[in-house]
């Protein structure tokens, strides 16, 4: 039913919550050097953190320049390291084949699926500024007729449905509600899609989320999920697990490097070695099938 009330305007639908044009302003502000100098070395520009065994001889350098850059180029791998993993799981991926990335920072992702799979690529984020920027990184490595950056909501993509071979999130999920997320992804996946997810979550053998969890979630303006709501949400919507990989162990070499990395730390390492080490929260990478 629907009742109307002439002459009384009707209200505007914000296209995004207050909260939402809050993390669009960080994002937009954004200008970190552990982005931006990792991003430089081959324009390859990520926003997630590494996993793998750090070579730990570049510690060593004894020249201030040179150390520098060695440690910023270990970091720069790891963090190629853990893109290609998510990658992996994306596949088998044709070239006429089309994948999601859902919160797409400056880019980094899409080039990585693009460069596997040569795959077209949509990835959306709340900012202009990264969506700009990523698209002028497309447009310069010469692949923007395949690889496009939109500013968009990742709940609500306006993309065709059933468009997509697979989807993912990489550190992104903390920022949206997962039922509402899931089934946006749900409804872009064609059947027998791929969906991936890496995440920090927090652990429910703790209990609630820890102080140093809270120190994270106010770092970055997010507010981290339990693990158990990944699965709860995921079953709700045709997203079936069938892969969970704890990479708890394998990103914390990456944050004891960061942590020694004085040109690039942005104060929050100790909060994740601390997470990481007492038990609240872990690295996880879930992979679904699209049913
Ligand atoms: C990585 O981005 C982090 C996030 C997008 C949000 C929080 C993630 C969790 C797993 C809790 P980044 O690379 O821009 O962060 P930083 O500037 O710290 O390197
Ligand atoms: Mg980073």
């Amino acid at each position: 039913m629907t009742i109307s009330h002439p002459g009384v305007a009707k209200a505007p639908v914000p296209a995004q919550s207050t909260y939402q044009t809050r993390v669009a302003d960080y994002w937009n502000a954004e200008q970190n050097p552990v982005n931006l100098e990792l991003g430089r070395i081959d324009d390859l520009y990520h926003h997630h953190y590494g996993v793998g065994d750090v070579d730990w001889s570049v510690l060593d350098e004894m020249d201030p320049v040179r150390r520098r850059d060695v440690i910023t180029a270990e970091l720069h791998r790891l963090e190629h390291a853990q893109a290609e993993l998510l990658a992996k799981h994306l596949g088998p991926l044709s070239p006429e084949d089309r994948v999601f990335d859902a919160g797409c920072g400056r880019g980094g992702g899409s080039v990585t699926a693009n460069m596997r799979y040569q795959c077209h690529a949509d990835g959306v984020t709340l900012s202009t500024k990264q969506a700009d920027f990523a698209n002028e990184q497309a447009r310069a490595r010469g692949i923007d007729g395949k690889v496009r950056y939109h500013h968009r909501n990742m709940l609500d993509t306006g993309f065709q449905t059933g468009g997509y071979a697979a989807s993912w999130n990489n550190e992104s999920t903390m920022y949206v509600e997962l039922d509402l997320l899931f089934a946006e992804h749900s409804r872009l996946l064609r059947r027998g899609g791929r969906y991936v997810v890496i995440t920090g979550c927090y652990n429910d053998t703790y209990g609630r989320a820890s102080r140093e969890v809270s120190l994270i979630n106010a770092h970055y303006i997010c507010d981290i999920h339990p693990r158990s709501a990944y699965f709860q949400a995921m079953a709700k919507h045709r997203l079936v697990p069938t892969h969970v990989e704890d990479l708890t162990a394998a990103t914390i070499p990456y944050w004891e490097l960061r942590k020694s990395a004085d040109h690039l730390v942005t104060g929050v390492e100790d909060a994740f070695l601390t997470a990481y080490k007492n038990g609240s929260f872990q690295y996880l990478m879930i992979v679904a099938d699209r049913v």
